[in-house]
C-alpha cells in the first residue's frame, strides 16, 4: 500500500504539550498512519493513506483543535518497511 507523507508548518504551539495536542488530532483523522510535530521547528510531518484521507482535511483536523497548519510538501513515503507478513528466517 502506497503512502503519502505531508510536512505542514504548525502555528499557535505555545507550550511542550501542544505537540501531543497536535498529533492526537492528526492521528484521529482516519488514515493517519504516524505523525510526528517538532515543537522548536513548528512543523508536522504525517503519513497517511491517500485513499482514506489527504492534506487539505489533516489541516482541518489541526485547525479545529485551535492551530494554524500549512501544507509545506507532499510526497511518496517511502516503502522501505518489509511487509510484517513477510516470512523472517529464525
Ligand atoms: Mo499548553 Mo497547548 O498549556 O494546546 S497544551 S498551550
Amino acid at each position: 500500500m502506497s503512502q503519502q507523507t505531508a510536512t505542514f508548518d504548525i502555528g499557535g504551539m505555545t507550550c511542550a504539550s501542544c505537540v501531543n495536542v497536535v498529533e492526537k488530532s492528526f492521528k484521529r483523522v482516519k488514515g493517519v498512519a504516524a505523525a510526528q510535530v517538532n515543537l522548536a521547528a513548528e512543523s508536522a510531518r504525517v503519513t497517511f493513506d491517500p485513499e482514506a484521507t489527504d492534506p487539505a482535511a489533516l489541516a482541518t483536523a489541526v485547525q479545529r483543535a485551535g492551530y494554524q497548519a500549512e501544507l509545506l510538501d507532499l510526497q511518496e513515503a517511502p516503502d522501505a518497511e518489509p511487509a510484517v507478513t513477510e516470512a523472517v528466517p529464525v
